[in-house]
């Protein structure tokens, strides 16, 4: 009896500690091959995953600053000045969902302090608005709309409160965990909460010691769901406001903050604080960098840019709205570089996307639907030596993958397609539900005599789009030249972009 009892407590205890994790612990003892191994096996949790999926989420910078053509208020405007004349949130909403995008997070509240919801925390509020004689909630008109149309909803809470008398203080903590208990109950579901870094307080500015940690709880308890981006656990800066993210982007990365409550516990498969330690370098989590660190987190980036030199809406911008080309240039940057992108789109003083925006989204949006209706190597025949299911790599499903034997470090995969096609665009995808492995890639063609190098690559992760010359091939071949354990490949595919 006692014997079966422990065969069972020791299976039970197998099933958790081998429960997919977004962190690990590195000893000091580990080898190198152990640092390795412990890397790939980082996987997102299952709101990082999902989140990582949605590639396009759209910004909505909107508030007093909309009307004294700020970027940063001060925080003692008059709440009268916040009167848009025909506010129509399901505009807004239906013009990103028919540019692609699958998410919003709408600026609830910036560094100016004014909100956009009838807070019961403070006055400088809509509520003290001439719009629609204080009755209006921007709030609920975004989340209401996103719910109508199947979009996500997400909110920006600024940390740094230029308005608010208690800023400074610890009972400004209590004030913001108000703040955000309103908007997360009140509106249904929320599907990422973003915290900015951004602080301008001078030398004589109010120094305030930011809760964050109680923060987190708040937000797990009432949206489990939900990602912290940014002064957050689950999404990382990408470090620039450009829409260029890294060649190079690992979204497992070195940590050296660790909270030794929460790695003692073996149930606690998530981390639930910011990561801290090197988010700006070029590279941040090379096998150099992975061996030198004390744990590893599944941290990934998420790349965000506005439409118009500013974050909020300008007149004086409007001839200066980036291109569908632009645009294209970003989405291959961004999403095309294992990152989310999150583009800002500022509603104008009427309270509704400018012309100028909406069409040069809705161009962009039909770019990348000609150039990605079709994968030209759609029927072609792949073949790996010892690869199960290799049909996989093009059936247009990222959860699903080419199965290669267990510490198979490089594989060879080739593409013989019908008949030759023009090619200048390589897409590749890892299944990250199993880890990010891919460190090293070659793509050639088979020019009728040998093999030709094509372009050469280091990442994948969840997607990786790499443009190069114009090719004319039938025969191609998929070299991966270096990966932590065996590859996870979930698609391959070639198309034609034109330049
Ligand atoms: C920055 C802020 O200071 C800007 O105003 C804007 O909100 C941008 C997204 O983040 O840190």
């Amino acid at each position: 009896m006692n014997k079966i009892l422990i065969l069972l407590f020791s299976l039970l205890w197998i099933k958790i500690s081998a429960q997919d994790k977004n962190y690990v612990r590195i000893l000091p003892t580990d080898s190198q091959r152990e640092i390795v191994r412990k890397a790939a096996n980082v996987v997102p949790s299952p709101r990082q995953l999902r989140w990582q999926k949605l590639e396009l989420t759209a910004f909505f910078h909107f508030g007093i600053n909309t009307f004294t053509g700020r970027e940063w208020g001060t925080g003692d405007e008059d709440p009268g000045l916040f009167d848009p004349d025909s506010f129509d949130a399901r505009q807004w909403i239906r013009i990103v969902k028919s540019a692609g995008f699958k998410q919003v997070i709408l600026t609830a509240k910036h560094h100016d302090g004014f909100c956009l919801w009838p807070t019961k925390t403070t006055t400088h509020s809509v509520a003290a608005s001439p719009w629609m004689n204080g009755k209006g909630d921007v709030v609920k008109a975004v989340s209401d709309a996103c719910r109508e149309y199947g979009l996500g909803f997400g909110v920006y809470l600024s940390p740094w409160d230029r308005n608010a008398s208690v800023y400074g203080s610890d009972t400004y903590n209590d004030f913001f965990v108000r703040q955000l208990t309103e908007l997360l109950t009140q509106y249904g579901r929320i599907d990422e909460v973003w915290f900015d870094g951004a602080n301008g307080e001078g030398p004589n500015g109010k120094k305030q010691m930011y809760d964050f940690d109680r923060w987190y709880k708040v937000i797990r308890q009432l949206q489990p769901s939900a990602v912290i981006a940014i002064m957050g656990p689950d999404v990382r800066w990408v470090g620039t406001e450009t829409g260029y993210g890294r060649e190079t982007e690992w979204s497992v990365v070195p940590v050296n903050n660790l909270n030794p409550e929460l790695t003692a516990s073996v149930s606690q498969t998530n981390v639930t604080f910011k990561p801290t330690g090197d988010m700006r370098g070029d590279v941040l989590g090379s096998r150099a960098q992975i061996s030198q660190a004390k744990a590893l987190v599944w941290y990934p980036a998420e790349t965000d840019v506005s439409i118009r030199p500013g974050w909020f809406y300008h007149s004086t911008e409007d001839d200066k709205v980036k291109t569908p080309e632009k645009l294209m240039d970003i989405y291959f940057n961004s999403v095309g570089r294992n990152g989310v992108l999150l583009l800002n789109i500022p509603p104008n003083k009427q309270g509704r996307i400018s012309k100028a925006d909406s069409i040069s989204l809705i161009e962009w949006h039909q770019k990348i639907d000609s150039i990605f209706h079709k994968n030209l190597a759609e029927n072609a025949t792949i073949t790996v030596l010892d690869g199960e299911h290799p049909e996989y790599l093009l059936d247009g499903d990222s959860d699903s993958h080419l199965t290669l034997p267990d510490n198979d470090t490089t594989v060879t995969i080739e593409i013989d397609l019908p008949a030759p096609v023009n090619t200048n665009l390589l897409l590749l995808q890892e299944d990250i539900s199993k880890g990010q492995r891919v460190e090293e890639f070659a793509l050639d063609y088979w020019n009728g005599n040998q093999w030709e190098n094509i372009c050469n690559g280091t990442t994948i992760g969840y997607k990786r789009l790499l443009q190069f010359e114009p090719v004319n091939v039938q025969k191609l071949r998929l070299k991966i030249l270096s990966s932590r354990m065996n590859p996870f490949l979930s698609e391959i595919g070639f198309y034609w972009t034109k330049h």
